[in-house]
C-alpha cells in the first residue's frame, strides 16, 4: 500500500514538473487568441506585450525588411503610427532568420514567443517570419482598413509561446475572372485576403467561353475580341445570345505589366501564382478571336451565359498544327510572364463532338493509332505537356486529363470528387485535391431560398471536414488542396468575399493545421471573431451558417413532414404556419413537424436566446411537398 501511495506522488510531481497538469491545453489557449488556421501548438503566459510610439520592428537580417514593412503597413493605419524599423535586435518585435536552420520548422514554420518586454518572431526563411506576423496580427485587436483611428484601443498583445508550420505545401485559392471579370486591384485584394490565412497559391483561371483575360502581344485579337462580350445579368443559362448588332462592352483583360504587378504583388506576400489557360475545352473565346483553330472555322460570339455547350463549338482542333503553333505563342508568353514552377492547361469538360466530324482530327487519330476522342485528348494534353517542358514548366489540368491515359509527368487536379485524384496518386503522379462538395466555393453555403441563386450545395462544416488525403494513399502525393471560386453566378468583387469567407478560412484551417487539432466547435467560436476582425477590414462574408436548415421528409402515410436543423451549435429555432414572422414566442422547434391543415407557408428563424441571428425562411408548403414527390 506504502508503495502505491509513493508511485502516486511520484506521478503527481512529474505531472507538476512538466506543466501536464496545466488546465490549459493549446485547445483552450487558441480558443481564447482565436487564430484562423490554428497553430500546432500554443502556450499563454502571463502578461501582455504594449505596442505604442516607440514600438520597433528589428529585423536580424536586411532581408526581412520587406516583411517589416508589410506589417507595418498593415498595423499602421490601426494604431495612427508607423512603427520604427531597422536592421538589429533590441526590446521591440524582433524578426529572425535562424542560422542554423531548424528542421522542425522547415520553409514556412515559425516560432512566436511574446513577452511583457519583447515579442521575437524566429524562421529558416522569410516565409516563416511572414507567418508569424499573420499570428501576430491577429493577436491584436482587429485592425480597420483605412485612417479611420481606433484611439480608444488598447494596442497589446498577450504573452504567449507558439510553434507553428504547415500541414500542406499546396494552400490555395482559385479565382475565376473568365465569366466575370475581376480588376487587377480587386485580384490583389484577393491575394492579400488569402495570404492573411496563411494560404501560399492564387490560381488564376484566366480564360474560359465567357472571356480572355490576359494580353498576348503575338496573338493580339485574344483580347480585341476575346475579352469582349454583351453585357447581361440575370440567371446563368438563361440569358439571351448577343443581338446583331448589339456592342460588346462587358469585360477587360490584363496587360504584361498589370500581370507582372500581381506577380510581384503576390510574391510579397509569399503567395505563387498558378496560371491556367483551359484548353482544348472552354476555348470559344479562343476561337471567337481566331476561327481557324478549330474544327469548322465559323464565326462566333462570346459566351454571355447562354446555352451553348455541345452546340456552339468551345474545343480547339487537334488535327490542325496551326492550333499547338498559336498554343505554343501563348504559352511562351505565359511562361515569360508567370514565376511558377507549374502552369495549368484546363482540360476539363472537352466536348468532343466536333472533333468526330473533323476530317483532320480523324486523320490525326489515324495518323497517331488513336482509338478514340478521348486519345485524342490525351494526345493533345501529352503534347502540351512536352511544349510547357521546353519552356522549363510543369503541367498541371483537372482530373479530365486522366482519361485516355495520363501524360507522364503530369500533376492532377481532383475535382469531381476524390477518385481520379486516388487513380493519379496510385500511378505515382502528384495531386492537389480539391473535390466539389467540400472545395467549390461557387456553391449555396446554406439553405437556397435566402441565398443568392446558384446550384448545389457544400457548407461551411464541409468545408471543414475535408481530409485531402485519402486512406491508403502515399500522403507525399497529395500537395494539398485548394477551394475554387468559379463566377457564373457572382458578378462583382464583395460576392465574391461573400463566396470565400468563411468557408475558405475552413480550408485554410484544413490545409495549414495538425488534422488532430481540428475541433469544429471551437472553430466555428473562432469564426465568429473573426466575422468581427472582417467588418473592421471591410471585408464581406456569409453568415450562412446560423440559417436553419430545412429538410422535407415523407411521413407515415406519405404526408409532408418538415425537419429543421441548424449547423452550429447553441441555436434554436422558432416557426410559424399562421403567415405571421417568427419572433422568440413562437413555437420553439423540438421535433419533426406536421403541417397544419390548410397552412400555406412555413417560416423559419434562428435565435440566440433572445435575439434573432439568422436569416428568415419563408417556403411555399406546395412547394415542399412538390420536393417530395421527387
Ligand atoms: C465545372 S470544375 C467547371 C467549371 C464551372 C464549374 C461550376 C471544372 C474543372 N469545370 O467550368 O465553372 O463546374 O461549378
Amino acid at each position: 500500500m506504502k508503495s502505491l501511495i509513493n508511485i502516486a506522488v511520484i506521478i503527481a510531481l512529474v505531472f507538476a514538473f512538466t506543466g501536464c497538469n496545466k488546465p490549459e491545453n493549446k485547445q483552450v489557449a487558441n480558443t481564447k487568441l482565436a487564430i484562423i488556421p490554428e497553430p500546432e501548438t500554443v502556450k499563454l503566459t502571463s502578461g501582455n506585450f504594449s505596442i505604442n510610439k516607440n514600438t520597433t520592428v528589428y529585423c536580424n537580417n536586411e532581408s526581412l525588411l520587406p516583411v517589416a514593412n508589410y506589417f507595418n503597413k498593415k498595423v499602421s493605419d490601426a494604431l495612427g503610427f508607423n512603427l520604427k524599423i531597422v536592421v538589429g535586435e533590441g526590446d521591440g518585435i524582433n524578426l529572425i532568420l535562424s542560422d542554423d536552420s531548424d528542421n522542425i520548422l522547415g520553409n514556412e514554420g515559425y516560432k512566436l514567443n511574446v513577452t511583457k518586454k519583447s515579442i521575437a518572431i524566429i524562421a529558416n526563411k522569410a516565409n516563416g517570419v511572414f507567418y508569424g506576423l499573420q499570428t501576430l496580427r491577429q493577436m491584436l485587436p482587429p485592425q480597420i482598413k483605412s485612417k479611420t483611428l481606433q484611439f480608444d484601443i488598447k494596442w497589446s498583445v498577450p504573452c504567449a509561446e507558439i510553434q507553428d508550420r504547415p500541414r500542406f505545401v499546396w494552400r490555395g485559392l482559385m479565382l475565376d475572372v473568365s465569366r466575370h471579370f475581376f480588376t487587377k486591384e480587386e485580384v490583389k485584394e484577393y491575394i492579400d485576403q488569402l495570404a492573411e490565412y496563411k494560404m501560399n497559391i492564387f490560381h488564376w483561371h484566366l480564360t474560359d467561353d465567357q472571356g480572355w483575360r490576359i494580353e498576348i502581344e503575338s496573338l493580339p485579337k485574344l483580347t480585341e475580341k476575346g475579352a469582349w462580350r454583351a453585357e447581361r445579368v440575370g440567371d446563368w443559362w438563361q440569358r439571351e445570345p448577343r443581338g446583331k448588332d448589339e456592342p460588346t462592352i462587358y469585360g477587360g483583360f490584363y496587360s504584361h505589366d498589370d500581370i507582372r504587378e500581381v506577380v510581384k504583388y503576390a510574391q510579397e506576400r509569399f503567395v505563387e501564382i498558378i496560371p491556367e489557360i483551359d484548353v482544348p475545352g472552354h476555348s470559344l473565346s479562343t476561337i471567337v478571336a481566331y476561327p481557324e483553330i478549330s474544327c469548322t472555322h465559323t464565326v462566333k460570339d462570346i459566351n454571355v451565359g447562354n446555352k451553348f455547350y455541345t452546340v456552339d463549338e468551345n474545343s480547339l482542333c487537334v488535327g490542325n498544327d496551326q492550333t499547338f503553333e498559336y498554343l505554343d505563342k501563348i504559352f511562351t508568353e505565359i511562361a515569360a510572364l508567370f514565376p511558377s514552377e507549374y502552369i495549368h492547361v484546363g482540360g476539363d469538360e472537352c466536348y468532343k463532338g466536333f472533333w468526330e466530324k473533323c476530317p483532320k482530327c480523324q486523320k490525326r487519330m489515324h495518323d497517331e493509332h488513336l482509338e478514340n476522342t478521348k486519345e485524342l485528348q490525351s494526345y493533345f494534353i501529352k503534347r502540351m505537356e512536352k511544349l510547357l517542358h521546353e519552356k522549363n514548366k510543369k503541367l498541371i489540368g483537372w482530373d479530365e486529363i486522366l482519361e485516355g491515359g495520363l501524360a507522364p509527368n503530369a500533376t492532377v487536379m481532383s475535382w469531381r470528387g476524390m477518385e481520379n485524384g486516388i487513380k493519379a496518386a496510385k500511378a505515382g503522379h502528384k495531386v492537389i485535391m480539391t473535390p466539389t462538395k467540400n472545395c467549390y466555393l461557387d456553391l449555396y453555403q446554406g439553405e437556397p431560398s435566402v441565398e443568392p441563386a446558384t446550384y448545389s450545395m457544400s457548407r461551411l462544416s464541409d468545408s471543414y471536414s475535408f481530409e485531402p488525403v485519402p486512406e491508403g494513399i502515399n500522403p507525399k502525393l497529395i500537395l494539398g488542396g485548394q477551394g475554387n471560386l468559379w463566377t457564373e453566378s457572382v458578378p462583382n468583387f464583395w460576392h465574391a468575399e461573400y463566396m470565400t469567407w468563411p468557408r475558405g478560412w475552413a480550408l485554410a484551417e484544413v490545409f495549414w493545421s495538425p488534422k488532430e487539432n481540428r475541433n469544429w466547435e471551437d472553430f466555428v467560436s473562432r469564426v465568429e471573431k473573426h466575422f468581427e476582425r472582417a467588418d473592421f477590414a471591410k471585408i464581406n462574408y456569409a453568415q450562412s451558417m446560423y440559417n436553419a436548415i430545412v429538410t422535407p421528409v415523407s411521413g407515415e402515410n406519405g404526408e409532408l413532414k418538415i425537419k429543421l436543423d441548424t449547423e452550429i451549435k447553441d441555436l434554436d429555432i422558432y416557426y410559424t404556419f399562421d403567415n405571421t414572422n417568427p419572433y422568440y414566442l413562437s413555437s420553439k422547434y423540438e421535433s419533426l413537424l406536421s403541417v397544419p391543415k390548410n397552412a400555406s407557408r412555413i417560416r423559419i428563424n434562428t435565435y440566440k436566446g433572445e435575439k434573432p441571428v439568422g436569416k428568415l425562411i419563408s417556403l411555399d408548403i406546395g412547394m415542399l411537398e412538390g420536393k417530395l414527390k421527387k
